[in-house]
């Protein structure tokens, strides 16, 4: 299995994130809050056996998910979008893909390592969202 996910990530670029929240009809006074925090989100990703975490972390709210790799589970998200979602986490490759399975067509992510980079593009009905981590020095 493809190593090197578990760490803090800190973001370096977030391409087209407003594309993405608008995609997902995420009012606008929210993605005012958003788009001023869009350079400071943080990844902390963990693994446990067979169970991952991914906590997306901002100085506003975090959004955690906890999944086992092949199985399907229901996700709530909970003070983004707030849809319920049938999601599939897969290895296609390299890449961590996950697909959410709702009301919106084409949604999901991939996150993939690149030369040390955690990258991560997030998918709804034809948006993209690219979105580059670097690992965080522990202070
Ligand atoms: C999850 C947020 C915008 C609403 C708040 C903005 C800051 C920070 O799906 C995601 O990550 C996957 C892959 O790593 C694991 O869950 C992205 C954050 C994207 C979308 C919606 C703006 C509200 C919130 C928690």
């Amino acid at each position: 299995m493809p190593a090197g996910f578990c760490s803090s990530w800190e973001i370096i670029s977030n391409v087209n994130f407003e594309g993405y929240m608008i995609a997902l009809g995420i009012r606008p006074s929210l993605r005012k809050i958003a788009l001023k925090l869009k350079l400071k989100l943080r990844k902390v990703i963990e693994q446990n056996g067979d169970w991952w975490t991914i906590k997306t972390c901002s100085t506003f709210q975090n959004y955690t998910i906890s999944f086992r790799v092949g199985q399907e589970f229901e996700e709530f998200t909970e003070g983004l979008d707030n849809r319920h979602v049938k999601s599939l986490v897969t290895w296609q490759g390299n890449k961590l893909v996950c697909e959410q399975i709702g009301e919106k067509k084409n949604r999901g992510w991939a996150h993939w390592i690149e030369e040390d980079k955690l990258h991560l593009e997030l998918y709804c009905e034809g948006v993209v969202c690219k979105q580059v981590f670097k690992k965080k020095v522990n202070e």
